[in-house]
């Protein structure tokens, strides 16, 4: 399905004149509100292709209808998201549970749809049908060279699929670990994933990069081998210039201080990317911002402020991506939320006033910081971030629209109830 152009200049024109009272009262309050129109359209979120099928827990899955069952019918879904908003751009695809066949064809529809393909992600943390070796005791650890093997074969396999597709990424997130005291030799365990990177690392194309993904826990409910962020720092330290740490949100350890993280990597010049969502006590993969707006917008202030000292470009620089799953709610809405929360993020971030905050910090003025901080938490964006996506084709209201287009109706009369493989 794709949307008709006609049905957004519609719903733009009946949302205007609400619109425009909303736009002139955000840039009465906010400094710059044109420069930071500008950043918003040009900012784009990759969206997993896992993530457009309802997802599930190990209790159990209650899958919706309409759900995309092919590579073509996600590239579709992400081209409805992108019609919608403007600022989902891209996609990101899990080998092998998508395994592109014709890739010059989904390039094709990929441009069609005003997509691109962002990180490609290997999976050596399930056994695949006909798999000659089990990943049951780990991948790039495993005590035996032969499953080590298989697993960097398959990473550079899916490396040469992301070639063929445009991508100029690997995420490379391992599952190895222990769930026991004493079951591996944890430098045993570090030297055998460092090896292991270190040939996949090799195989990079000259202007790819290669992000690691840290997990405090689970599926390894003892110890993960790249469990940190300090971890994946030191592998990525050791491995070269094209390899750095992505931080995933649900990714780390209770009340974990993400923000200064973030700006300690982006200091070393060691961040990649991320992938976002929110959580409460795990990896919940719950909608970006549900939980947390706060926290995630602190994780933008830092980024707003380290990219900038960088002199680093917002909206190439990095790997902005999405992983979620959806137990409860229609994937696309999801996303749509998702990306709305980002862009809302971003934009307050943008508005904080950094000169009087660098000021109250080198006066140690602790009131003043938090207020200056607060002040842009507070401040009401959404403004900003439908102009940027009217002057870039988008609909004022993106899940609005979607729910008054009946998409989801429409995508189940199409394709029925088959399922998807969500994750
Ligand atoms: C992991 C991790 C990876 C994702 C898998 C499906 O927890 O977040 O990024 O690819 O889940
Ligand atoms: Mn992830
Ligand atoms: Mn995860």
């Amino acid at each position: 399905m794709r949307l008709d152009k006609k049905h957004i200049d519609n719903h733009n024109t009946d949302q205007s004149a609400l619109h425009n009272k909303r736009l002139r009262f955000a840039k009465d309050e906010i400094a710059d509100a044109d420069q930071i129109i500008e950043k918003l359209k040009a900012f784009q979120v990759a969206i997993p292709s896992w993530a457009l099928g309802t997802g599930g827990t190990r209790f159990g899955r209650f899958p919706g209808g309409g759900e995309p069952g092919t590579i073509e019918q996600k590239l579709e879904d992400v081209g409805l998201l992108h019609a919608l908003n403007q600022s989902s751009g891209a996609v990101s695809l899990h080998i092998p549970w998508d395994i592109p066949q014709d890739h010059q064809a989904l390039k094709n529809l990929a441009a069609e749809l005003g997509l691109s393909f962002d990180a490609v992600n290997s999976n050596t943390f399930q056994d695949q049908k006909d798999q000659e070796y089990s990943y049951k005791f780990g991948s790039l650890q495993n005590v035996d060279k032969q499953v080590r093997d298989q697993a960097i074969a398959h990473n550079l396999e899916v490396i040469r699929h992301g070639e063929a597709l445009g991508s100029k990424s690997i995420t490379v997130w391992l599952s190895d670990g222990s769930c026991f005291p004493g079951q591996i030799n944890f430098r045993r365990a570090y030297e055998n994933t460092l090896e292991s990177l270190r040939e996949i690392y090799a195989g990079l194309p000259a202007d790819w990069k290669l992000f690691l993904e840290y997990k405090a826990f689970e599926p390894n409910f003892y110890s993960t081998t790249v469990g940190d962020w300090g971890q994946s720092y030191s592998y990525v330290n050791k491995l070269g210039e094209k390899a750095y740490t992505l931080v995933d949100l649900g990714h780390h350890l209770p009340n974990a201080n993400i923000e200064q993280i973030v700006s300690l990597l982006l200091m070393e010049g060691k961040l990649g990317g991320f992938h976002f969502n929110d959580s409460k006590y795990g990896d919940d993969d719950l909608t970006t911002g549900s939980i947390k707006p706060y926290q995630l917008f602190l994780i933008f202030n830092e980024l707003v402020e380290g990219m900038d000292a960088r002199g680093m470009n917002h909206a190439n620089d990095l790997g902005w991506m999405i992983d979620a799953s959806h137990n409860v709610k229609d994937p696309l809405e999801d996303l749509l939320q998702s990306v709305e929360a980002l862009m809302i993020a971003y934009a307050q971030a943008l508005s904080v006033d950094k000169q009087a905050l660098k000021q109250a910090q080198m006066e140690s003025d602790v009131v003043r910081a938090q207020e200056i901080l607060q002040h842009a938490f507070r401040t009401d964006v959404r403004a900003l971030v439908a102009e940027a996506r009217l002057q870039t084709g988008g609909a004022l209201q993106p899940l609005g629209l979607f729910r008054d287009l009946q998409v989801r109706k429409q995508l189940v009369a199409e394709r029925g109830f088959q399922q998807s493989t969500g994750l």
